[in-house]
């Protein structure tokens, strides 16, 4: 009896504590995102960007705002690593899904225009395929994640990454390719963002944290 009390009682004034899962493809940006959010949030130190290596297993992130924690969740993204993400649903409050929003291989004709002509309309060829094929996949993950029960009644916040390299493409463009698969009365945001610069940033965190504080339940059970 004593115990159930005390369990009840620890409960009941346990820091709140909410889990957001970082998620998308591989080279997205998601390790450098969680860098920056620690950075700004935390006042911490940058890992410097050539020293972030592609993610194998779990990094995490811890940030504290207002008496709330937040425990966000860097996973690997490519697709061997991808079945690891499944084992988090339950357990999470939210996800960030990071997308490389870059097309940066279109170079732009400057002087030698002529010369630069063919060269530039083969990659441009070539880049609109990369950009194509990267959005089928991106596609076909957040298909697999709209059919996830666990993942029914939470937000998400989609990052149109790497925005400091110009030709981006917009959140607006973003969300016109998903658009079908997201549900009716499903909780989404597009933010534009640059996981080096901090743009976005805040907009986008700021805007999770207040979602999470208002309407969810915190310290999720984790297995
Ligand atoms: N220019 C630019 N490069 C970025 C940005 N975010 C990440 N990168 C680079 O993209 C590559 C993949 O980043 P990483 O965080 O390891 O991606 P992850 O595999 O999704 O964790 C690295 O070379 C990063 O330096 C960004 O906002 N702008
Ligand atoms: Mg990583």
């Amino acid at each position: 009896m004593f115990g159930l009390v005390q369990g009840l009682f620890s409960q009941m004034f346990k820091t709140p504590e909410y889990y957001i899962l970082i998620l998308g493809l591989e080279n997205s940006g998601k390790t450098t995102l969680l860098e920056k959010i620690k950075n700004i949030y935390n006042k911490e130190e940058e890992t410097p960007h050539n020293l972030i290596f592609p993610t194998v297993g779990l990094n995490i992130g811890r940030i504290q705002i207002g008496g709330n924690k937040f425990i966000f969740w860097d996973l690997g993204g490519e697709k061997g690593l991808r079945n690891i993400w499944k084992s988090y649903y339950s357990s999470t409050n939210a996800i960030i899904f990071v997308i490389d929003s870059s097309t940066q291989n279109i170079m732009k004709s400057t002087e030698n225009e002529n010369e630069n002509k063919n060269k530039n309309k083969n990659m441009n060829i070539q880049n609109e395929k990369n950009v194509q094929n990267q959005l089928k996949e991106i596609r076909e993950i957040f298909a697999q994640l709209m059919e996830e029960k666990d993942l029914d009644d939470i937000p998400f916040l989609v990052l149109a990454n790497k925005q400091d390299l110009g030709n981006c493409l917009s959140p607006n463009e973003i969300e016109e390719c998903l658009f079908d698969l997201l549900p009716i009365g499903g909780t989404f945001k597009f933010v534009a963002i640059s996981s080096y610069t901090g743009q976005g940033m805040k907009e986008g965190i700021d805007w999770l944290i207040e979602y999470l504080v208002l309407h969810s339940l915190p310290n999720k059970k984790i297995d």
